[in-house]
């Protein structure tokens, strides 16, 4: 077949740069801003040609993006789903313009495997687990009930579902711990702090805050020292990320330990996508390295953290 210029059979520009649409959850965290500012520097250093776009935490935002990114005629388009379901009939008119997707962070629950080529991202029961296994290690001693309450992530997200069984299961051999409130912060500094005063009103007794990301955390802190009490010392207080800040809030004893979960996601991600591009086939499912810390680990690695 004849084509023209750098117009290739498909109409897809084909001057050997590639292209990839992000279709990003939004701005909520330090965690996301991380992530982002990961993606945005792979891609530069990478040579590669980002269209980038910030959904404010809205699936209508996202399929919007990635139904634009299908008609820009993009390479490849990658994307961090807000919520796990509700994506099988943007993603089958993706496939059906043979543009592969790649999932980056978090999953979707589509039963439709060939709807996107691969998965890089944690594994976030196991960082539930992580969480609740040092709750377990730390209460070991306790005889009576350890009530704790609940900052849950975004309802519906991955992140939200797989750390809250993942802590579940991790406790669930010792009737001593009782989750005795839980409710979406929606993963904000503003909804944890709101979501924690309304628990301090309502609980008579708590002993550990879960939090599922660092800045419900320091939201839930801001409202613990406004009503008089000490995070990490009358509250116990275990969270999810290990961004900067909540190393400095361990380095003062006010976080007691933290499961990180790693954003820089955009060097594999660019490595990735050129690999979908040129045809090789890839791994569908690349688990991000990722450790714990307690509050010496914490003040120790502050120095160099780079998020
Ligand atoms: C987890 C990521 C979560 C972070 C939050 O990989 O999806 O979203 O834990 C962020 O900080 O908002």
């Amino acid at each position: 077949a004849c084509s023209s210029g750098s117009g290739s059979a498909d109409g897809k520009k084909s001057d050997g740069k590639l292209t990839i649409g992000f279709a990003q959850v939004g701005a909520e965290s330090g965690w996301r801003t991380a992530n982002t500012k990961s993606i945005q520097d792979a891609a530069k250093k990478a040579g590669v040609t980002l269209k980038f776009s910030d959904a404010q935490q809205k699936q209508e935002n996202q399929i919007k993006a990635i139904r634009s990114f299908i008609q820009q005629k993009v390479d490849v388009i990658a994307f961090s789903p807000v919520v796990e379901s509700g994506w099988d009939t943007v993603l089958k008119e993706a496939k059906n313009a043979h543009i592969p997707v790649i999932l980056t962070d978090r999953a979707v629950d589509s039963k439709d495997e060939s709807l996107y080529v691969s998965f890089l991202g944690s594994d976030f029961v196991e960082e539930g687990k992580k969480a609740g296994d040092w709750l377990v290690k730390e209460y070991a001693a306790a005889s009576g009930d350890v009530n704790i309450v609940q900052l849950e992530g975004t309802t519906g997200s991955a992140p939200a579902n797989d750390r809250k069984s993942g802590f579940a299961d991790a406790i669930k051999g010792d009737p001593k711990f009782k989750v005795v409130a839980s409710q979406t912060g929606d993963f904000t500094r503003a909804k944890g702090k709101e979501v924690m005063q309304a628990f301090l009103k309502s609980q008579p007794k708590i002993d550990v805050l879960y939090a599922h990301n660092d800045d419900m955390a320091l939201g839930a802190i801001q409202a613990i020292e406004e009503a008089g009490k000490k995070p990490g010392t009358d509250i116990k207080i275990v969270s999810v990320d290990g961004v900067k800040d909540a190393f400095t809030a361990m380095s003062q004893g006010k976080i007691n330990f933290d499961v990180e979960c790693n954003p820089l996601l955009g060097d594999q991600l660019m490595e990735l996508a050129k690999k979908v591009k040129a045809g090789e086939s890839v791994e569908r499912r690349i688990k991000t390295e990722e450790g714990t810390f307690t509050p010496e680990q914490a003040t120790a690695a502050l120095p160099n953290r780079q998020y």
